[in-house]
């Protein structure tokens, strides 16, 4: 019989998590992920895998040390997927020593766990480092060479993780690696992340449930994927003959605005945008309304504004494919997913976990 592959993911809750976790699960992997107490017991995009019998839960977090190496001990995987991190760009220069702590010595928790277990010949390590380690970019594209230049708190916090795990592969021999990716959506993107904004905005506008979408830099580019496409390529990154790190875009680039007036054209809307800066704004066409203005108050006091991926190595190395789902497909899928949650608001119950059988089995105390 073939050894049983166990993976770990951190972060499982997350947008990324619960892609990879439901592709593991199909590749047949015995599925462990981390996860958080919370005063909600809100788990919606894993739901539907709880209960599964390859699917199991455990608290820990990436910023208390015992807790990490807790579950490293007990579930001895043969692969970790650390995508546990305070993700969200404006928020680091809120909490700048919260995302330090999780998005930066995180990484060493679970590199040293791993090393101090005696798990290091027998388990690999991915970890989900960015594109905005770019930043203020100092090459367009950028590819594996690019010289980084973190610009928010976050990307300093990952370049710290980046190196780390780059300095245990090299002093310990150790199998970790980085992707690199590059901005990716999805239909269960966080709401406060650009794109979901824009396409929650654009469903709501439309069933006049609401008047108007308040934006930060319109110009700025991102070179967006389709986040089930690209959690294919953390596990092609984990089954590669060496330990190597790759970048993961899809090598098209588009700006906010342009993001703005394809969810809208989805919904039967065509924008017009006139003016420039803090006085720019997005008008129905057809109707003469304002629909999108933008505010200062989604501006950061540093912002990456020029994204753009060569995914060349992927490709080569990993035969990944990263023009499956294209611009048009994600903006397009996000949308009708939006456009039908906005339309059964209020009328059906939000998905809930099974919290009788997790209390039964202790995991939810
Ligand atoms: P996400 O939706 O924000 O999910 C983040 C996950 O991390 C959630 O499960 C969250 O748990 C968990 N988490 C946060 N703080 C934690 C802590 N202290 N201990 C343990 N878990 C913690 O992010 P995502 O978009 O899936 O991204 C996954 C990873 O890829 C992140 O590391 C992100 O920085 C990185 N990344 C994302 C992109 C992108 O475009 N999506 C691109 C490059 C890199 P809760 O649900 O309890 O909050
Ligand atoms: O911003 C601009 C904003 O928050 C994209 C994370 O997953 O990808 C993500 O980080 C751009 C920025 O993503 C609004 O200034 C304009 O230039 O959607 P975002 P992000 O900062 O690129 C990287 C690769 C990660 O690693 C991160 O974890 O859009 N923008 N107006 C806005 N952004 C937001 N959030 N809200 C606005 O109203």
């Amino acid at each position: 019989m073939s050894k049983q592959n166990i993976a770990l993911i951190t972060g499982i809750t997350g947008q990324d998590g619960s892609y990879l976790a439901e592709l593991l699960l199909e590749k047949g992997y015995d599925v462990h992920g981390t996860i958080r107490r919370s005063s909600v017991d809100y788990r919606e995009r894993i739901a539907h895998l709880e209960g599964k019998p390859h699917f199991h839960l455990h608290y820990a977090d990436l910023g208390d040390s015992m807790s990490i190496l807790g579950v490293i001990s007990k579930v001895r995987p043969t692969e970790i997927y650390n995508l546990a991190a305070q993700s969200h760009v404006q928020v680091s220069f809120d909490s700048p020593e919260f995302t330090a702590d999780v998005d930066a010595v995180g990484v060493l928790r679970i590199l040293e766990a791993v090393r101090q277990l005696g798990l290091k010949e027998s388990c690999r390590i991915y970890q989900a480092s960015t594109s905005e380690l770019y930043g203020k970019v100092e090459e367009v594209p950028q590819n594996e060479n690019t010289p980084f230049h973190p610009y928010s708190p976050y990307a300093v916090a990952k370049q710290y993780g980046y190196w780390i795990v780059k300095e245990y592969r090299d002093a310990y021999n150790m199998y970790c690696c980085n992707g690199i990716l590059f901005n990716h959506e999805s239909e269960r993107r966080g709401e406060t992340f650009v794109t979901r904004k824009i396409t929650l905005a654009a469903a709501r506008i439309k069933q006049g449930k609401q008047k108007k979408l308040f934006l930060g830099n319109l110009g700025s580019l991102r070179d967006w994927g389709y986040a089930k496409d690209y959690v294919e390529c953390m596990w092609l990154i984990l089954q590669h003959d060496k330990p190597e790190d790759f970048v993961i875009a899809t090598g098209v680039q588009h700006s906010v605005r342009e993001f703005c007036y394809h969810a809208f054209k989805r919904v039967g809307i065509e924008l017009e945008f006139q003016g420039e800066g803090i006085s720019e704004k997005g008008i129905d066409k057809a109707t003469g309304n304002v629909l999108i203005e933008v505010s200062a108050d989604f501006y950061r006091p540093t912002d990456v504004v020029n994204l753009w991926g060569d995914p060349t190595k992927a490709k080569a190395k990993l035969g990944w494919n990263p023009n499956k789902t294209t611009f048009e497909d994600l903006v397009n899928l996000m949308v009708d997913s939006d456009m039908a949650k906005v339309a059964s608001e209020g009328a059906a119950e939000k998905v809930r976990t099974n919290l009788a059988e997790y209390l039964e089995k202790g995991i939810v105390k």
